[in-house]
This record gives structure tokens, sequence and C-alpha cells, in this order.
């Protein structure tokens, strides 16, 4: 197949599971183009068979905002037409999905039909989609693309309950690479930052509101009062000043290392002992199960999708939304124990496992084919 991927080029969730999605397609004798405003960040090797299509923005001094979408669409047009595609995999609505839809009828316009394939991601849905201010154009979309998936059951059901859609919603998780994302042997960096055997916690996000990164630096207050521990913080985004404000606050300076936007996050997972996400709403939660599969439990909110993939109990604990207290207790619940640990560590890769690349890619294969013959009918 010659398949077209338009997808955020950055470190978001959405944005990696495309390109990571692209590769994997590619890996498989599929011809893949990304189509983005900048080199996605996780493409990182090429075959002969993947292939780069920037979208350029120009500047003029009337646009206070550079039409973005409309490059797009038009660069999809191209796109579509000149390399012959069959089908466009879309991921995240907000402005892709539109875009796409509006490529579409305008190659239609020129007897070309290419179905359009819309994946939702999370916050397209929960958080930006539902904004007064996207709905149309975003309930619109989700109708006129020829198929739909969203990345848990979860997200299914917000779809339904804040769109007025009576859409097909196909859900394919998301997925990891576990020849990537597995436990690596890196002792000496465990040394280095835990040099009295401190317990190591670990969150990895875009520090956005959503993700309530207070609440891990709470938690982690709370559980340093029982058992020596250290906290590492992964990513960067607008409430980093925030949350160092707060260290500060609580005296915690010496136990937090920031360690900023970090690429080989695999690494530093490796030596970590329990990941905490207590976000507001969660589509999936793509960075614990990169956490898992690096035998990493997960305390998490029992926000959105993560009961789908985080089992209460079994691969670390749920907790209602901002309860701390709770995320605390269950988090020295795991860690006071050795035997105990071990055991969730054996849990979260085995559950990890099922989300394996080569379980989850196939069903977006068997999903095009589908398109694609419903289309041929
Ligand atoms: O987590 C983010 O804010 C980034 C966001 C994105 O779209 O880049 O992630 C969303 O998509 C991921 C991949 O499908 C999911 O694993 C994340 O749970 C989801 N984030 C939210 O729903 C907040």
């Amino acid at each position: 197949m010659k398949i077209g991927i338009v997808c955020y080029p950055t470190y978001g969730g959405s944005g990696v599971v495309a390109t990571e999605l692209g590769k994997a397609l590619a890996m498989r004798g599929h011809d893949v183009h990304f189509i983005t405003y900048k080199q996605p960040a996780r493409l990182d090797f090429f075959t002969g068979n993947i292939f780069y299509h920037e979208v350029y923005v120009s500047s003029y001094p009337l646009f206070d905002f550079p039409p973005y979408e409309t490059a797009l669409t038009s660069r999809l047009v191209d796109v579509v037409k000149f390399e012959k595609l069959d089908l466009l995999h879309v991921h995240y609505a907000i402005p892709h999905a539109s875009a796409a839809i509006m490529a579409k009828q305008i190659l239609a316009s020129e007897g070309i039909h290419i179905p359009v394939i819309t994946t939702l991601h999370g916050t397209d849905i929960t958080l930006v989609g539902k904004d007064p201010s996207f709905t149309p154009v975003v309930t619109y979309s989700i109708n006129q693309s020829d198929a739909v998936t969203s990345v848990s059951d979860s997200l299914k059901q917000d779809t339904y309950s804040h769109f007025r859609t009576q859409k097909r919603i196909e859900v394919i998780p998301n997925f990891i690479d576990i020849t990537r994302f597995s436990k690596q042997d890196r002792e000496h960096f465990k040394k280095a930052i835990a040099p009295n055997g401190e317990m190591l916690i670990v969150h990895t996000s875009n520090f956005r509101k959503v993700k309530r990164v207070d609440d891990v630096v709470k938690t982690f207050a709370k559980i340093k009062e029982k058992i020596p521990a250290k906290l590492l913080l992964v990513g960067d985004g607008p409430e980093r000043s925030t949350i160092e404000i707060i260290c500060r606050e609580l005296n915690l300076g010496n136990s937090i290392s920031f360690l900023g936007k970090q690429n080989p996050v695999e690494e530093i997972l490796s030596i970590c002992d329990l990941f905490l996400l207590p976000s507001e709403t969660e589509s999936f939660g793509l960075a614990a199960l990169e956490a898992m599969a690096c035998e990493v439990p997960v305390v998490s909110s029992n926000a959105g999708g993560i009961p789908e993939l985080n089992v209460d109990g079994v691969t670390g604990f749920l907790c209602n939304v901002g309860d701390v207290c709770a995320m605390a207790e269950k988090s020295i619940h795991i860690l006071e124990d050795n035997d105990r640990l071990a055991q969730f560590k054996k849990a979260a890769l085995a559950r990890a496992e099922e989300f394996d690349i080569n379980n989850i890619v196939p069903k977006y294969e068997n999903f095009y084919l589908q398109v694609l013959q419903a289309k041929a009918k």
C-alpha cells in the first residue's frame, strides 16, 4: 500500500505513535509518506520506502496567523495526486482531519477518490476538540472520514458524549517496540543518581496542566517521608517553572532532578522503580506503557483510558484524580517490600508485552484493507 501519514512532528504521544506506526509499516513493505511541517522527532532512520514531504507555510505581513491548515491541505492534494497514494491516515483531529477532508473533497472534484482514516488521540477530543470554537469542524471531520479509530475505549465513549456523531469507531490501542523499550543495564548511572540505594521515582510528560505534575511532586514528598527516594522529572512544558517553585518551597531541591526533554528515555526508565501518572484526563497513557516495558510499575490516576492499561493491584495502582495521599500510600506499599516490588515489575513488563508493536500494527494494516475494500465496492 502507499500510505500518507499526517501527524504532529513533535515529542507528543500522537506524533510518536504515528511515526512509529509509519516506520513499522515501511518495515512491512508499504510505501509511507509523512506529510508534516517538520521532520518527525522519532523519524530517526530512512529506508527506500519512507518519504518525507514538508509542509511549508509562506509568511505575509497580512497574516497574524500563518494559514497552516490551508498549506497542509494543498500539500496533501499534491502528494496524493503525484505519489498516487492509496489512503491518508491522519493523527489528531485538529487540524489534520479537517485538512484531509478538504483535500479529499478537492481531489474528488478531479475524479480522485482517496479514503481518509482519522485517529483520535485524546486532547483533540477531551480538551481542545470540545471547545465550542472547534466543535463543528471536529464533528464534521469525524463524520466525513471514511473510518475513525481511537486509542482506547474510554476515548471512543468520550467522542460519542462530546460530539454529535454515530460514526463507527474502531479502538486500536497505543503500542510499544519492546526491542527498543526494554530494561537496559545502567547500574553505573543508577549509582551516580542514587548513591545510597534510594528508590528512583520517575514522571515523563509535556508538563501541561492536564498532567498534574504538581501532584507528582506532592506524592513524592509523602513517599520520601517513609522511604529514601529520588524523583526524576523528564520532559518540559508550560508548567515547569511553577513546578520548580513548588519543589523549592517543599525543600525538595536535592531530591528532584529536572532532566528536560530526553530522547533515549528508555535508558532513564531502565534505572527507575516507580512511574507516577496523576493526569486529569489521559486517553491511553503511552508514557506509562513505555515505563512498564522497562519493568517500571505505575501508580496513576484512574482517568480516561489509563485503567485499560494499568491493572489495579497488578501492574501498579489506580487512584482518584488529585488524591495524592492514596497515590503516596500505594507507592509506599509497592516500594517498601523488595519481593513485592519485583512482582509488580514483572507484571508491568508482562502487561506491556500485550501492546507490543507486532501485535498492534497488523490491526492497523487489516483496518486499512477493510477501508480499501469498502471503497472498491
Ligand atoms: O499527552 C499529551 O498531552 C500528548 C498527546 C498527544 O496527542 O500528543 O497524547 C495523547 O495521545 C497519546 C497517544 O495516543 C496518548 O497515549 C495520551 O494518553 C494522550 N494524552 C492525553 O489524552 C492527555
